[in-house]
């Protein structure tokens, strides 16, 4: 018994990453567009260095990105012809709600995303939609201090309103929120929050969760009352801790680690606060700002099914003198001496991918989703464009068959794999065009120069083939 018939594969980006166009059509400016490529991109997207508008000094890659605002037809041609199922796509608030707290939504932005919904459906494709793919409305942020403000779910659920009733027919997978957990890791960039001198960080961040889980229950719940059919998962920045040795210590704080990030999903997907988040946040004199029937409200709109990206697992160790930190998604780990590294230091375990898989299907006994895997490369095109990527396809089979033996041999049970950046995109962590993902190139580099065309490089004639077959051949071609 191999994957479901009905198994959604495909490939996953982000607004912000591949749209361009930040001012057209009236949309609004957000937290997204304003983090700059280079050296303070990082201080940006934690948080500790302001940076509400455009300077001089900075290029800002989001601005244009791959401009598939203008080519979507051309590559959700692509997409079908690879035979994708599903294509991932996170929706721009500010395309729909400007500045964010409107009472009418934008309807050049609202058009534009059922245009392309219907152009993903001549292919077969069926859209899956991050409602909120780090990015907030510029407006929210100066005006309320975004998500540390109460008054977000009320916005956020007036987006929910407008789109889940707008989609209706032609979205029915949803998710609310991606990667809630980075909010600790990049809480400019996940939630739109910036830190004032002085202020109680993790109070401010575990507030915002607050909201933002408020935020994804009452998304859940109009979700169900609008189409019955709808979908809705939660997303998690996955990727298992391990103990750096047996030693008791280690293993301890690996697990402490696993915790940090499956409380949000925790909360998401069984309803309620867990009794070791309770303890650990009260330890720490932080107090979750509850208000009457929220308890309620988490209690009855839980996820359908839980999402996750998977890059690499983690390592920890509660020895303070480790050291030999490696690159990670955001959040750093210690090195794991058993595995290679990418490019970019983001450690390379399919088995970890498994691990993760089993974990979370043994914790809440939901469908999975994987909505997010892949190698971030340097890639070198000939004249055509052409790229021999072989690197890119040894780590997807690799990946692709540690799924199929969570499926196949564990029994979990999985709705679908959607890679990350099917086609070339601006990378997230670094605001890099040279981070490459995708079986399309796109002819762009970091400085923003490139003619932007599209060209196929040699994994996407194997996803096709993968594809085609369900999974049965993954061998290169
Ligand atoms: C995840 C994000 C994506 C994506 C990916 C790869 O954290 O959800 O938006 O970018 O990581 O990371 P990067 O772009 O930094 O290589």
């Amino acid at each position: 018994m191999g994957l479901r018939n009905d198994f959604l594969w495909g490939g996953a980006t982000a607004a912000n990453q591949c749209e361009g166009g930040y001012d057209e059509d009236g949309r609004g400016l957000a937290n997204v567009d304003v983090a700059p490529a280079g050296a303070d991109r990082i201080s940006v997207i934690t948080g500790e260095m302001k940076m509400y508008d455009f300077d001089n000094q900075h290029f800002y890659p989001a601005k244009k990105a791959i401009d598939m605002y203008h080519h979507y037809k051309e590559d959700i041609a692509l997409f079908g012809e690879m035979g994708f199922k599903t294509y991932r796509l996170s929706i721009a608030w500010s395309r729909i709600f400007p500045k964010g707290d409107e009472a009418e939504p934008n309807e050049a932005g609202l058009q534009f995303y059922e245009d392309l919904f219907k152009e993903c459906h001549k292919y077969g494709i069926e859209p899956l939609v991050t409602i909120t793919h780090f990015d907030c409305p510029m407006h929210l942020i100066e005006k309320y201090g975004a998500w540390r403000n109460r008054k977000l779910v009320g916005f956020y659920e007036n987006l929910c309103n407008v789109i889940f009733r707008r989609y209706k027919g032609i979205v029915k997978y949803w998710l609310t929120f991606n990667e809630i957990n980075m909010i600790l890791h990049a809480p400019f960039m996940g939630a739109g929050l910036y830190f004032e001198a002085g202020e109680n960080k993790e109070q401010t961040q575990y507030t915002a969760a607050h909201h933002e889980l408020l935020a994804s229950a009452i998304a859940t719940k109009i979700a169900h009352e609008v189409d019955p059919n709808n979908k809705v998962g939660c997303m998690l920045a996955a990727g298992s801790t391990y103990p750096y040795t047996c030693n008791p210590n280690d293993v301890w704080k690996a697990a402490e680690a696993n915790r940090e990030a499956y409380f949000f999903i925790d909360v998401q997907s069984r309803g309620r606060y867990p009794a070791y988040a309770l303890k650990a946040l009260a330890r720490k004199g932080i107090t979750i700002p509850f208000m009457d029937g929220d308890a309620e409200l988490l209690a009855a709109h839980t996820v359908d099914f839980i999402s996750f990206s998977y890059y690499s697992s983690r390592c920890t160790s509660a020895d303070p003198e480790m050291s030999g930190n490696t690159e990670g998604n955001i959040f750093a780990s210690l090195k794991n001496p058993y595995l290679d590294a990418s490019e970019w230091g983001w450690q390379i375990d399919p088995l970890g991918l498994r691990i993760t898989m089993n974990e979370l299907y043994d914790r809440y006994e939901k469908p999975l989703f994987i909505v997010e895997n892949g190698l971030g490369a340097i890639d070198t095109p000939d004249e055509n464009g052409y790229v021999a990527d072989d690197y890119r396809i040894d780590y997807m089979r690799a990946h692709i068959q540690a799924m199929k033996d969570a499926v196949e041999l564990d029994g979990v049970d999985l709705l679908g794999y959607t890679m990350w950046g099917p086609i070339d995109l601006v990378s997230a962590g670094t605001g890099e065009m040279k981070k490459r993902y995708g079986f399309i190139y796109v002819d762009r580099d970091n400085e923003g120069n490139g003619t932007l065309r599209r060209s196929k490089k040699k994994s996407f004639e194997w996803y096709k083939a993968v594809i085609a077959s369900n999974g049965e051949i993954l061998e290169n071609l």
